[in-house]
């Protein structure tokens, strides 16, 4: 009876983990779905080494049960003791040989794949996008086009885009599982890579090194959208005049607080390359606010108010003069109506 208690502990463990981490696969957050080049790359690699390890595993087992039900000592054979065949030379020259050769059918096409994603010859052909990581938070200088944004990174489907990345302190990295493997970000060199989304999306990017206190919130959405939309994007981002006056008064005294509150000091809003706080010249775009709170006029407020509360350790907290709530609320007014471009996350299929 006890053990039968037992095994079905086990066995309601191992169900409740299984309903657990199926909660943690999201489309367009998994390696699982490909939707990129890299990622179709890196799911053909999986799907190699998944084949040879269960292989492997299978072949383990078969011959395990084997000796185990074949040797095992029975009843009247206690003394008896099988074939020793220690130092075997068949044996052992088998059971080397089949493993590397087992790990040359792995190492040569991912060797292969390496090289062929590091390979940045055709850079200059194709889209250039300065990415650099921030605790906590990342911004895309598309130099070409003289375009700043940061959190989404808008790209064409079906392009090369090139990512030249560095960091502004420690090493961050910079994966979007759906389309490609990561990439570390360091503050010594830049490292390149590139993005070819299949389909239109929004993709959702993680921070994939361990870089302080919010590390886990330093996410940020890929938006693929088709050629022309990109284009489109692009032409209105470059359009867009910060000094352009708000529809709403509350939203102009926003405008006006924003100098006064010294949000200026940090935050760019247009194509001015300041990099010490997030770009805001489509603000009122993006899909999240800060990388991972729904962008609502209350989170805004808060945000404004009191950015540890959401993002403990980000570089915004204390550095400007205290905002009372309807200050918050002008300004969060101002900052919504920050929208260049018909072309948002919400325009393309998630
Ligand atoms: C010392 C520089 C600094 C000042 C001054 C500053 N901020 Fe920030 N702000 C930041 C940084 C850094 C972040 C990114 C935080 C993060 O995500 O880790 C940020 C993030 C934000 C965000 C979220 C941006 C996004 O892309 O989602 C908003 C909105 C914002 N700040 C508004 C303001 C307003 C309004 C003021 C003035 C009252 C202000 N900031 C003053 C540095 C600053
Ligand atoms: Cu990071």
């Amino acid at each position: 009876m006890k053990g039968w208690m037992g095994k079905l502990k086990v066995f309601s463990l191992l169900g409740f983990l299984a309903l657990a981490l199926a909660g943690c696969g999201k489309e367009n957050l998994t390696a699982l779905v490909p939707k990129g080049y890299g990622a179709h790359t890196s799911m053909k690699l999986i799907i190699l080494t998944t084949i040879i390890m269960t292989f492997v595993f299978l072949v383990v087992m078969i011959v395990y049960v084997i000796v185990l039900l074949r040797f095992r000592a029975k009843k009247g054979q206690e003394d008896y003791i099988p074939k020793q065949v220690e130092g075997h030379i068949g044996l052992e020259t088998v059971w080397t040989i089949i493993p590397i050769i087992l790990l040359i059918i792995i190492a040569v096409p991912t060797t292969i794949a390496t090289f062929k994603l590091a390979d940045d010859s055709d850079a200059k052909d194709h889209i250039n996008v300065e990415v650099t990581g921030n605790q906590f938070w990342w911004h895309f200088n598309y130099d070409d086009e003289k375009v700043q944004t940061s959190q989404d990174l808008y790209i064409p489907t079906g392009k090369k885009v090139y990512l030249h990345m560095k960091s502004s302190d420690v090493i961050h990295s910079f994966w979007v599982p759906a389309i490609a493997g990561k990439m570390d970000v360091n503050a010594e060199n830049t490292n390149t890579m590139y993005l070819k989304a299949d389909e239109e999306g929004v993709y959702w990017g993680k921070c994939a090194e361990f870089c302080g206190d919010s590390h886990s919130l330093m996410d940020f959405k890929v938006i693929a959208v088709s050629p022309d939309k990109y284009e489109k994007w692009v032409k209105d981002m470059k359009s867009f005049d910060p000094d352009q006056k708000p529809e709403t008064a509350a939203a102009q005294e926003g405008k006006d607080l924003f100098k006064e509150k010294n949000c200026m000091g940090c935050h760019a809003i247009g194509s001015s390359p300041i990099q010490t706080a997030p770009n805001l010249t489509d603000f009122g775009n993006r899909s999240k606010l800060a990388g991972v709170k729904e962008p609502t006029k209350e989170n805004i407020m808060q945000w404004i108010q009191d950015p540890e509360s959401m993002k403990p350790g980000n570089k915004m907290t204390g550095k400007y003069p205290a905002v009372s709530k309807d200050e918050a609320e002008k300004l969060a007014e101002y900052l919504m109506q920050l929208k260049p471009s018909d072309v948002t996350p919400e325009s393309v299929s998630e």
